[in-house]
């Protein structure tokens, strides 16, 4: 497993964003953990978190010239991933979404740098059935700018429909209908290595296996 894969999901159950259990998702399917990116609630936490986010995107060697988190779990994570590229050397534009549209001061939804004519970057922070992200894409295209890239913290690689046969997950669905790479420092396939190295969550391990079975793509 590529290190920032482990380094990831190590921290994330250290920050108890990654939480075994059982949780009811947007969808309705009963999961056996849960991601939850608020938990990343400290500097050095997203100092980490950055940093792994980071190198995905380059092993993923996409090209991009603005970062974009959307609201409201996105924006640390975007803004924590500019000062790591910055950190690194490197000058990135940041811009952001608010909720609800302000009708004073600068107005609008769209917050920091202009998005026209920019190769865009989505950073958020997990992907089920790709709604959130297909928001996001939505909005830069409506602020002019060119979406060329998701990049997650974690891909749950699981299917839209149980019913439809189709087995493509929700990542691969963004891909093919947005035409836009979707990155993920982790996904459900890497979650179920890791717990099956550390010899301590076999329980965890089996139901992950079980709800895998059920909801997990092909891909
Ligand atoms: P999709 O829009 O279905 O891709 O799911 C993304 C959203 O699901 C997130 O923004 C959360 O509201 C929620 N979520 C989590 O935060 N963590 C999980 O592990 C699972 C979900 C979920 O409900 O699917």
């Amino acid at each position: 497993m590529p290190d920032h894969r482990t380094r990831f999901l190590r921290l994330a159950l250290e920050a108890e964003a990654l939480r075994f259990g059982e949780f009811t998702l947007k969808s309705g399917r009963v999961s056996p953990y849960f991601f939850n990116a608020g938990r990343f609630d400290s500097g050095p936490a997203l100092a980490t978190l950055a940093a792994c986010y980071a190198d995905a995107i380059d092993a993923a060697g996409l090209e991009f010239d603005l970062l974009f988190g959307p609201a409201y779990k996105g924006i640390p994570l975007a803004t924590a991933l500019a000062c790591e590229y910055a950190r690194r050397g490197r000058d990135l534009p940041l811009a952001y979404n608010r909720k609800e549209a302000k009708d004073h001061g600068e107005g609008g939804t769209l917050v920091g740098a202009p998005l026209a004519g920019r190769r865009v970057l989505v950073v958020d922070d997990v992907l089920t059935a790709g709604t959130a992200v297909r928001e996001a894409l939505a909005l830069i295209r409506i602020g002019g700018g060119e979406p060329v890239g998701v990049a997650i913290a974690l891909d749950r690689q699981e299917i839209l429909d149980e019913a439809s046969g189709d087995r493509r997950s929700a990542a691969a669905l963004v891909t093919a209908h947005e035409g836009v790479p979707v990155v993920a420092i982790a996904g459900l396939a890497d979650l179920l290595a890791f717990t099956g190295e550390s010899g301590t969550l076999t329980t965890e391990r089996e139901r992950l296996l079980a709800y895998r079975a059920r909801y997990g793509s092909a891909t």
